[in-house]
C-alpha cells in the first residue's frame, strides 16, 4: 500500500524529482562572446555551481544589444531569479539594470563593469573582474625580461599593442602593460597602436598588420592586448610576414584553451606566455554568490578584483594545478 501511494505521488507530482525541479532556482549566464574559450570555461565552472547546489542554469550567448535585452525578457518569462552577465557593450549598462528590474531580477556582472550615461562604473551591481592594471603590469614586465635575455637593442624592437580603448578593463590592462615597459627603458615612440573592432583573434590579426606594415622598420617585435585572443592575432600578424618564432614576445591574458593550444604546438611559436586568470572564480563564485543572494538575501560583495599568475610553455600545468582550474 505504501509502495503504491509513493508511486500515485510521483505520478501526481507530489514530491520526488519533477517537484524539485519545478522549484528548483534558476540563474542565467550571458556571455558576449559564447565562442570565446574564456567564457567556454566560465560556464563550464557555473554548471559546477549548479550540480552542487541544485539549480538551473541557463547559458545565452549575447553578442549584440538587442539580444542582451531579449535574452533578459527570456529569463524573466523563464521565471529565473537572478543573472551574470559579460555584456558586449559596458555602455548598455543602464538599460540593464533598467531591464533586470522590469523582469524582477537580480543582477551581477563578470568581466565587463557596466557604465552610466557619463561612462561612470554603476557601482550598485555586484561586480568581479580581474585585477586588470596590475595583471597588465605583469605582461609588461615578462616581455621586458625577455626582451633582455634575448638581447635585443630596444631601438630595435616595435611593440603592437592590440587596444579595445572603448572597454575600460582592456584599456587598463594595456596601460599596465605600457608602465612596465616604460619602467624598463622601452621608448614610447616604438609603441604602436592597433585598434581592433571587436576583442576576438581575427580582429587582432587585422589590426596588428596594418600597424606592422606601416612600421617596416622594426626587426623585432613583442605583442601585448586585453586577451589572449589579441595576441595571437599579432603573432598570427607576424608570422604571415615572416617574423620568426624567437623575433617576436607575445604575452597574453586569459590562459584557458587558445593559450593551452598553442603551448600544445610542437614547435615553439612567438606566443610566449600569458597570465592565467581563474575563470573558476568568474564562473563558479559569481554563480554560488548569485545563489546565496537568491536562497538567503545575502548579498555579494559589491566589487571583487581577482589575481593572476605568468603561465608559459613550460610551468603551464603546474600553474594551472596552483590556481584550481584543471
Ligand atoms: C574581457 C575579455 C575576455 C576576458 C575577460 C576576463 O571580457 O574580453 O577575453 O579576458 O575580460
Amino acid at each position: 500500500m505504501q509502495r503504491l501511494l509513493v508511486l500515485l505521488g510521483v505520478s501526481l507530482g507530489l514530491g520526488g524529482p519533477a517537484a524539485q525541479a519545478a522549484d528548483e532556482p534558476k540563474i542565467g549566464f550571458l556571455v558576449k562572446q559564447a565562442e570565446e574559450p574564456w567564457f567556454q570555461d566560465e560556464w563550464k565552472f557555473a554548471e559546477q555551481a549548479a550540480r552542487e547546489k541544485g539549480f538551473k542554469l541557463i547559458k545565452i550567448g549575447v553578442p549584440s544589444g538587442s539580444e542582451v535585452l531579449t535574452a533578459i525578457d527570456n529569463l524573466g518569462a523563464q521565471q529565473a531569479q537572478g543573472f551574470i552577465i559579460c555584456v558586449p557593450d559596458v555602455k548598455l549598462g543602464s538599460a540593464v539594470v533598467a531591464k533586470a528590474g522590469q523582469n524582477k531580477l537580480k543582477l551581477m556582472t563578470v568581466d565587463d563593469r557596466l557604465v552610466d550615461g557619463a561612462g561612470k562604473p554603476i557601482e550598485s551591481v555586484p561586480h568581479m573582474g580581474i585585477s586588470a592594471q596590475k595583471i597588465g603590469e605583469l605582461v609588461g614586465k615578462t616581455i621586458a625580461e625577455e626582451i633582455g635575455k634575448r638581447g635585443w637593442k630596444l631601438e630595435e624592437v616595435g611593440a603592437i599593442r592590440v587596444s579595445y580603448d572603448q572597454l575600460p578593463t582592456a584599456k587598463e590592462r594595456t596601460d599596465g602593460a605600457i608602465a612596465s615597459l616604460t619602467r624598463a627603458g622601452f621608448p614610447g615612440a616604438n609603441i604602436l597602436n592597433a585598434p581592433q573592432a571587436k576583442t576576438d583573434t581575427e580582429a587582432a590579426f587585422n589590426a596588428a598588420g596594418i600597424a606592422m606594415t606601416k612600421n617596416p622598420k622594426f626587426k623585432y617585435w613583442v605583442a601585448f592586448g586585453l586577451n589572449d585572443e589579441a595576441v595571437l592575432g599579432a603573432v598570427r600578424a607576424a608570422e604571415g610576414r615572416g617574423v620568426k618564432a624567437g623575433q617576436i614576445i607575445g604575452v597574453g591574458i586569459g590562459g584557458s584553451k587558445s593559450a593551452l593550444n598553442e603551448f600544445a604546438k610542437p614547435m615553439v611559436t612567438g606566443f610566449f606566455g600569458t597570465v592565467l586568470i581563474s575563470p573558476k572564480r568568474h564562473g563558479y563564485e559569481t554563480a554560488m554568490n548569485m545563489y546565496e543572494w537568491i536562497k538567503s538575501g545575502k548579498e555579494p560583495e559589491k566589487l571583487i578584483l581577482t589575481a593572476g599568475s605568468l603561465m608559459t610553455r613550460d610551468n603551464a600545468a603546474a600553474v594551472r594545478k596552483e590556481m584550481g582550474v584543471e
